[in-house]
């Protein structure tokens, strides 16, 4: 089996704005991030991926960049960049930057000039259409809400943007375009940093003629993410930047493509022809959203969850490898989602943990996650900071939609569940910073924050680290075959990783209850050995025992 170093790593997702803010202005930055290495060293993890660090006017927090090759006032500057690099590579650790090629910031200069008139050289940098019946030129919604078409006055047109109206999108079929995203792609890699995570990349080839999408329920605008995108013809796209890009490199790429069929991974992601490493794909963080789409939030059931991991799990198998992750800054916390903060947090966030960091991929850890954070109760509109939010909440408002159901769905779905400062420890700005931060912290860092829980051996930090050491330590859970056991039990959640005849065996109970595990007949013949536990496991050699709420055993069998 050929080594391959980033099949072998830990990852570790930093959002710089919310990670540590070494200059008491209330905003995480590079200094900070410099500042914690050593603890993610310790922590085990091999590469960290920043969420943008570009010059931008922050309308989405960094994903609206108005300088890809500059750094963004709020988190230092080039000096400081490079002594991050260094630092980290110091340290043996890799640095993969946030690639965004879906659109730029309405104030980025290529987009000042494609608005400034209809002949100006840059206008196909940009999609632009003229009004259709007096309105937009079709019926699109953008990702946060509304029409994905804004007006512009000057040249009496529409250009299209299908994250939020400072998002304008670029228009990929130029070739000029690609050639100049190709361009700063090595720029950075000639910098020397260790690859990408790749931005809404299923998003940047739009169906031809921009066609309206089915309207049945006679609805405003419509769901952009399933109509504009044309998954078949991206390919010449994502294999340019690839060959042009990526190829000559020795780095680490990871495309964030969400509604990617896996019929479609070897494109994406095959050892030999795919345009990544690795994709993150979305079917298990979407697994809640009702009919009505990501803001319908509906119960998810834990054979729909086993019915998505195996179907990555097993369908990579032989063709590539899975980015593996449970939060992300879009994402709400997981333990808050999957487990039960109030009465199992420490066990269900162990157990979710041990769920998803040993299956088939690399396993991305979002920061405050090895801690156990929680979604934040705010009540108050004015404490969420996101773009997103606001969006939707104005549209709720004109469909004279009830405040209270309305926030409800923002205090679950919020893409600020993950944005609030990381909890250091219980000092008065939890450790993050000195001064009051530029989002609120959540109130229960006195009781959950990496101070408490680094001298406690009984942690969910500690956990993480013995998860890693674990993984790292065993080539099957890095290599292994993947199968799934007692697929059709509704609260016990099994698999096995096989490798050059080891075998580990991971028992997960995703509920409150105490189910009974019965071992399977055909891994009966092993005797098995505890490996790791998040509860005190006394049901060593049993074939059958009742499992403890959020239970996770995790067995060599021999
Ligand atoms: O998100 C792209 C994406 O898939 C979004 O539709 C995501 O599902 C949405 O943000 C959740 O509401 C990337 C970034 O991760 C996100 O933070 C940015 O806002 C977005 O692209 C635009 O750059
Ligand atoms: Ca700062």
């Amino acid at each position: 089996m050929r080594k391959i170093w980033w099949k072998e790593a830990i990852a570790y997702e930093i959002y710089p704005r919310s990670f540590m803010d070494s200059n008491g202005d209330g905003i995480g930055d590079l200094q900070g991030i410099i500042s914690k290495l050593d603890y993610l060293q310790e922590l085990g993890i091999d590469v960290i991926w920043v969420c943008p660090i570009y010059k931008s006017p922050n309308d989405d927090n960094g994903y609206d960049i108005s300088d890809y090759q500059d750094i963004m006032d709020d988190f230092g500057t080039m000096e400081d960049f490079d002594s991050l690099l260094r630092e980290v590579h110091k340290r043996d650790m890799r640095i993969i930057l946030d690639l965004v090629l879906n659109h730029t910031s309405d104030e980025h200069p290529w987009f000042v000039e494609s608005r400034s008139s209809r002949d100006n050289p840059k206008r196909d940098y940009y999609i632009w259409r003229d009004a259709k019946n007096g309105a937009e030129p079709n019926n699109w919604e953008s990702m946060f809400n509304g029409s994905a078409w804004e007006y512009d006055e000057v040249t009496e047109q529409y250009y299209l943007h299908l994250y939020s109206r400072k998002q304008p999108d670029l228009n990929m079929e130029n070739p000029i375009v690609r050639q100049e995203l190709v361009q700063m792609i090595r720029w950075w890699l000639d910098k020397g940093i260790d690859g990408f995570r790749v931005d809404a990349i299923s998003h940047i080839k739009k169906l031809p003629g921009l066609p309206d999408m089915p309207n049945p329920c006679n609805l405003r605008y419509v769901d952009a993410t399933e109509g504009h995108r044309n998954i078949r013809g991206i390919g010449e796209f994502i294999q340019q930047f690839k060959h042009e890009g990526f190829a000559s490199y020795d780095i680490m790429t990871v495309g964030e493509a969400s509604g990617i069929p896996i019929s479609q991974v070897d494109l994406w992601i095959g050892e030999k022809n795919g345009a990544f490493n690795m994709i993150f794909q979305f079917e298990h963080v979407n697994i809640d959203f009702g009919p009505e789409g990501r803001w319908d939030c509906a119960p998810w059931n834990l054979a729909a969850l086993k019915e998505i991991m195996n179907k990555w799990q097993t369908g990579l198998e032989g063709i590539g490898w899975n980015a593996l992750y449970l939060e992300n800054h879009d994402q709400p916390r997981s333990v808050s989602r999957f487990g039960d903060p109030v009465h199992y947090h420490k066990e269900s966030s162990k157990m979710l943990a041990t769920f998803y960091m040993l299956m088939q991929g690399t396993p991305f850890i979002y920061q405050g996650q090895e801690i156990g954070m929680t979604n934040v109760e705010f009540n108050e509109l004015s404490d969420y900071r996101d773009v997103e939010i606001y969006n939707f909440y104005r549209e709720r408002l004109m469909d004279q939609k009830d405040i209270e159901d309305t926030m409800r769905r923002i205090r679950y779905r919020a893409r600020d569940n993950a944005r609030t400062p990381m909890q250091w420890d219980d000092t008065v700005h939890s450790g993050f910073s000195t001064v009051v931060p530029w989002i609120r912290i959540n109130p229960n860092y006195h009781e959950i924050n990496v101070a408490k829980q680094i001298s406690d051996p009984d942690s969910i930090l500690h956990y993480y680290k013995m998860l890693i050491a674990l993984r790292k330590g065993n080539e099957a859970l890095i290599y292994g075959k993947y199968e799934s056991w007692l697929m059709d039990h509704r609260e016990i959640f099994a698999y096995t990783r096989t490798f050059e005849g080891q075998v580990f065996l991971v028992l997960l109970n995703f509920s409150g209850n105490t189910p009974e595990f019965i071992i399977p007949q055909e891994l009966s013949k092993y005797s098995r050995q505890v490996v790791l536990t998040n509860v005190e496991h006394t049901s060593q050699n049993k074939d059958t025992f009742e499992m403890k709420p959020y239970e996770a055993v995790v067995y060599q069998l021999n």
